[in-house]
């Protein structure tokens, strides 16, 4: 009984190793690229955790996080353009508590890092606090942010289609 579970287990393991080989040749070409993109991406955004912040060296342009008369909630303007350099000021309204938050897995490599080094107070990655009382600000620079689409959205609202986008020219 023991022996036949034991055989049973060994040739389920010699077939699982042997499918494990196939898979691990297959794996091991299909994952070549990864390795090389992510070899690229850290040559060109530099260190990850070596990045500091940049300052505002152009203009600083104000977005209004509000809940507006039909109740919606939004980002005012939702879509921005700006140049590397210039800074985003995110002014609470009304309707909080808002935040500004970037899905990371929606950033470039090479720009998250400097990204993150610009965002003070993260309460998680590429998140800002929670803007509950109205005057609150919170400021990004996009110092040395390289030109691309930032897709932005506030947490508690995201369902409710509070979101923008930041184009850096
Ligand atoms: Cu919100």
């Amino acid at each position: 009984m023991k022996l036949s579970i034991i055989a049973g287990l060994a040739s389920g393991a010699m077939i699982a190793a042997c499918s494990g080989d196939k898979n691990v040749g297959a794996d091991s070409a299909a994952a070549k690229p990864t390795p090389a993109a992510a070899t690229a991406s850290s040559a060109s955004g530099g260190a990850t955790d070596g990045e500091s912040a940049a300052p505002i060296t152009g203009q600083t342009i104000e977005v209004k996080m509000l809940q507006d008369a039909q109740g919606n909630y939004r980002f005012d303007p939702a879509n921005l353009t700006i140049k590397t350099g210039d800074g985003v000021k995110f002014t609470m309204v009304s309707g909080g508590p808002h935040n500004v938050a970037f899905d990371p897995s929606q950033i470039p490599a090479a720009a998250k890092a400097q990204l993150s080094a610009n965002m003070q107070q993260q309460v998680s990655e590429l998140s800002s606090p929670m803007m509950m009382n109205p005057n609150e600000t919170y400021t990004i620079s996009f110092g040395k942010i390289p030109p691309g689409k930032y897709p932005y959205h506030c947490t508690p609202h995201l369902a409710l289609g509070m979101q923008g986008t930041i184009t850096v020219q």
